[in-house]
């Protein structure tokens, strides 16, 4: 089965800088997917970001260039119908993958994922930039919806990094660079009446697709009964250089590149052309 993206869609993710895109993953996809999270919990590799909340509730599982490890995650990053969906969103005629990353919110793990926008966090700048965040479960307010705020990826703000989960009691620091062109996020939360937030329930195998500049965040999963499984794959096209700016994760960062040049290595593979 082949997705189909409509023009509608297009244009939302142009216009707002997220849209919902139902029954993009079929049933097998899901189960090899959901299969190699599995895996990846028990045996985590080096880019494990992880954590356990301090109210002793739940676990957050989190994760980045798994597609590295897991034959299973490299087959999606590679052979759905995301790198062409990414093509047809960019208008362009090359894909390149810039890194796949697992988010799963355990029954009961009530921490938010804090608002931020993604590009100043890697080491890409130019408008290609796509993130295809994918649910494998039934996914509502209740236990961790992503939400997005409507039209933010053309602010052209750039918010200073900052760890994703609890730091640790003991450690110090956010891990990542300041950077002075960076400022720091407003407290949405504490103001989401300012501001246009736009969210979706969603099924398994449904996809939010999202510019890499879009401020979004996520809810805590409150209910005690249904985990909240994402996976993420975000895609570049060629409109997008690569360009790492102080307060960039390091796991990205690619020695053989430099300043400028386009994002195609090894680390960032084409996975998708019109000219093949
Ligand atoms: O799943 C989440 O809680 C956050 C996802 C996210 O921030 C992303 O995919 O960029």
């Amino acid at each position: 089965m082949t997705f189909t993206l409509v023009q509608s869609d297009i244009d939302a993710y142009k216009n707002d800088g997220a849209v919902l895109l139902k029954n993009v993953i079929s049933r097998k996809w899901l189960d090899r997917v959901a299969g190699a999270i599995e895996r990846d919990i028990l045996d985590p590799g080096p880019f494990c970001h992880s954590y356990e909340p301090e109210d002793g509730q739940g676990r957050f599982h989190g994760n980045l260039r798994t597609w590295q490890n897991d034959p299973e995650f490299h087959a999606y990053c590679f052979e759905t119908d995301l790198p062409k969906i990414a093509a047809q969103l960019f208008n362009t005629d090359k894909v390149n993958l810039l890194y796949d990353q697992i988010f799963v919110k355990e029954p009961g793990t009530a921490n938010r994922t804090r608002w931020h926008n993604d590009q100043p966090y890697w080491p890409v700048s130019g408008q290609d930039v796509v993130s295809f965040w994918l649910a494998l479960d039934q996914t509502t307010e209740e236990n961790g919806r992503l939400e997005f705020v409507r039209g933010s990826h053309k602010w052209d703000r750039w918010f200073q990094p900052e760890n994703f989960g609890e730091i640790k009691k003991g450690a110090d620091g956010s891990g990542y660079e300041e950077n002075p062109d960076y400022e720091k996020m407003p407290d949405i939360e504490a103001n989401r009446e300012e501001y246009d937030i736009i969210a979706w329930d969603m099924d398994p195998g449904d996809v939010i697709a999202f510019h890499g500049m879009t401020v979004h965040g996520a809810g805590g999963n409150y209910r005690d009964d249904i985990r909240r499984r994402g996976y993420t794959v975000r895609y570049t096209g060629a409109d997008a250089w690569y360009d790492p700016r102080p307060g960039t994760a390091q796991p990205l960062i690619s020695p053989d590149l430099k300043n400028g040049d386009p994002m195609n290595n090894d680390l960032f593979p084409v996975v998708w052309t019109q000219r093949i």
